[in-house]
């Protein structure tokens, strides 16, 4: 099974779509049972029972780029092939395959937990919060084509995530005015980096929509696309993904030169990318200046995302 046309379609047109079994029930159990293991040195069910009985909850939510808990790893690979066998299920990759257009390249893959009774990782407000995930991997800011220097994060769900188990808010279209948004934005001075700081100042967009889906779905989303994180109306359940990001392989060397370089090593490397050449940019996977990619908006853009880089020579570059 792979995407039909109408579900190909869906997912150019929303920048995301949620698509049922894509992994069988017997994964999706070992998968998160190894995910317990990883975060809690025990099924979650066990670990609420000590909650409620008393004892401190104390779990690694989310993700950090060196992850290694001491009950295990959630980086990819993290040696438990309950977990990394996933990314070999062919139907998986046969629609990432239609999604991007190309054979696809890896970025970066972990597990991505938030468990209801510790979770803090969402915004105050429900207008606040709203960011694209593209920084994660590439420094290159929205272009105005969509398709072609965006890639595709996907989340696999170990278990049914129902509507107060905080699905995740995404805005149906908005990767495709992203590059405007964010202009606006930060005209504005209603943007930080990837995040916009109030969503009730940006007109135009849909309503959010909560990512629901049974256990064994995949959700596969642009990295343009606008979503946020909400609280859990539930507090008593986890959210446990497995996720994964490839974006196209004849554009891997600028959608994925953040990753390993701006991934865990972005405290060191910003610093020598805003100052450096151009030519050395382009080996760590810049195009080079008088490329298509550099616009008007995408110059503002990259002088807003990473201030002190001197944007003169690609603008030149463009006029000539
Ligand atoms: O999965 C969620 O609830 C949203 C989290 C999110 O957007 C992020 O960590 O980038
Ligand atoms: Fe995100």
């Amino acid at each position: 099974m792979s995407l039909t046309q109408t579900q190909l379609d869906q997912f150019h047109r929303d920048g995301y779509i949620v698509v049922p079994d894509v992994f069988s029930e017997a994964e999706m159990k070992a998968a998160q049972e190894a995910m317990d293991e990883v975060f809690y040195g025990k099924p979650f069910d066990a670990w609420l029972a000590e909650v409620d009985g008393g004892e401190t909850a104390s779990v690694s939510d989310g993700f950090t780029t060196t992850h290694d808990h001491k009950e295990g790893r959630s980086q990819f690979p993290t040696g438990l092939r309950a977990l990394d066998g996933l990314v070999e299920n062919e139907t998986y990759l046969d629609v990432f395959e239609q999604c991007l257009g190309d054979r696809p390249a890896y970025c970066n893959a972990h597990l991505f937990l938030r468990s209801g009774p510790t979770d803090k990782r969402h915004a105050e407000h429900p207008w606040q919060g709203y960011h694209i995930d593209h920084y994660t991997n590439c420094l290159l800011p929205p272009a105005v084509q969509v398709g072609f220097y965006d890639y595709i994060n996907s989340g696999v769900y170990l278990h049914d995530v129902l509507d107060d188990g905080a699905p995740m808010m995404v805005i149906p279209g908005s990767h495709r005015v992203a590059q405007q948004v964010y202009l606006d934005a930060f005209a504005q001075g209603n943007a930080s980096g990837g995040s916009i700081d109030d969503l009730r100042k940006v007109g135009g967009l849909a309503d959010p929509v909560p990512q629901i889906g049974p256990r064994g779905s995949a959700a596969f989303y642009s990295s343009y696309t606008i979503h946020a994180a909400q609280p859990f109306r539930n507090r008593r359940v986890q959210r446990a993904f497995w996720t994964l990001s490839l974006c196209r392989r004849d554009n891997a060397g600028w959608t994925r030169f953040a990753n390993p370089f701006i991934y865990g090593e972005r405290e060191h490397m910003m610093p020598f990318l805003t100052q450096t050449t151009p030519r050395v940019r382009s080996v760590f996977g810049f195009p080079e200046p008088g490329h298509p990619y550099y616009t008007e908006e995408t110059l503002s853009l990259l002088a807003s995302t990473i201030p002190g880089m001197d944007v003169r020579p690609y603008r030149e570059a463009m006029e000539e």
